[in-house]
């Protein structure tokens, strides 16, 4: 058996997978699972039970008898890891909307973008299946997936079932302040101080009467004077909401090929479809893009595309 999921790999999508294979592991002893990803996630996930189990490949070229896809809006999330042909019966557990993705390919599409986190999927999947026993370490992979994904139960994603889920996973003994610490007191020096620079760009701009956007920008200047990389910018898009009236929050980061990365958060405007006028996607109020052009042009596009929405 096979377990894959999406490049850039979060918690959510780390600790599901991890759930899968203790989950699965557990319940069938004689089971070979490899759980592989094509590249490691950008901040340490070492608590994460099993976590060593997992194998960083570009490639993987056995066959297998089942695949499981996690958090893959497309296949090709999965970084080109493996080919589907080496994978006998394919399994797709995501709560993104289906992003071009062909239905035909999976013997079980398993997609539900009112769940908030993938967690909570594997969570309801094992929880009714009767079979999986929940443990402490199963527990503690879904909690962290969970609490990541809900911004800490904070966002708008949040829902009773959540709460429902994080009752049940810490009746199993997780300890919810050791998982923030591990997750969110993990910063760098360095990031710290890259963080002082990015909010110092903060510019808030009226977009007709109802909306205000915040907008922060990363270069690569900044990077190099501080010695930190993409990877140390983690949460910096959820600054520009803070701001007393800002609905959308914008993060555009410079990139070593030249591109902007654009990250896009809002509490109550779409910007899942304003990131795809730039073949972008991700949720509602969570979104993404890449633009081929300078920071000045992207914010300059982003601002020109914004208001004529408003
Ligand atoms: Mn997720």
């Amino acid at each position: 058996m096979f377990i894959t999921g999406h490049v850039n790999p979060d918690a959510d999508v780390i600790g599901s997978s991890l759930a899968i294979y203790l989950g699965i592991k557990k319940t069938f002893r004689d089971k070979k699972i490899d759980i592989c990803f094509v590249e490691p996630p950008k901040i340490n996930f070492n608590f994460i039970p099993s976590y060593n189990k997992i194998l960083f490949t570009t490639k993987i070229n056995k066959k297998f008898d089942l695949g499981i896809i996690m958090e893959c809006s497309n296949i090709s999330r999965a970084g080109n890891i493996i080919d589907i042909s080496q994978l006998k019966r394919i399994i797709k557990i995501d709560h993104h909307f289906n992003n071009g993705d062909k239905k035909e390919i999976y013997d079980l599409d398993i997609v539900y973008p009112e769940y908030a986190s993938c967690a909570e999927m594997v969570f309801d999947i094992f929880n009714r299946s009767n079979k999986v026993k929940f443990d402490n370490e199963i527990a503690l992979c879904l909690y962290v997936g969970l609490v990541t994904d809900t911004g800490m139960f904070q966002w708008g994603n949040t829902n009773q079932f959540s709460f429902y889920t994080a009752m049940k996973l810490l009746s199993y003994g997780v300890d919810p302040y050791e998982v923030y610490k591990n997750i969110y007191r993990q910063r760098s020096y360095n990031s710290i101080i890259l963080l002082g620079k990015v909010l110092s760009t903060l510019e808030v701009i009226n977009l007709g009467k109802k909306y205000k956007v915040g907008i922060i920008f990363a270069t690569n200047e900044m990077f190099e004077t501080t010695n930190t990389t993409i990877k140390d910018t983690e949460d910096f898009v959820n600054y520009p909401m803070n701001v007393a009236g800002v609905n959308v929050g914008i993060f555009l980061k410079e990139q070593k090929d030249g591109t902007v990365r654009v990250s896009l958060r809002s509490d109550s405007i779409n910007v899942e479809k304003i990131a795809r006028l730039w073949s972008g996607g991700g949720h509602k109020f969570a979104a993404g893009a890449t633009l081929n052009c300078t920071i000045e042009e992207a914010k300059r596009e982003i601002v020109r595309t914004l208001k004529s929405m408003f």
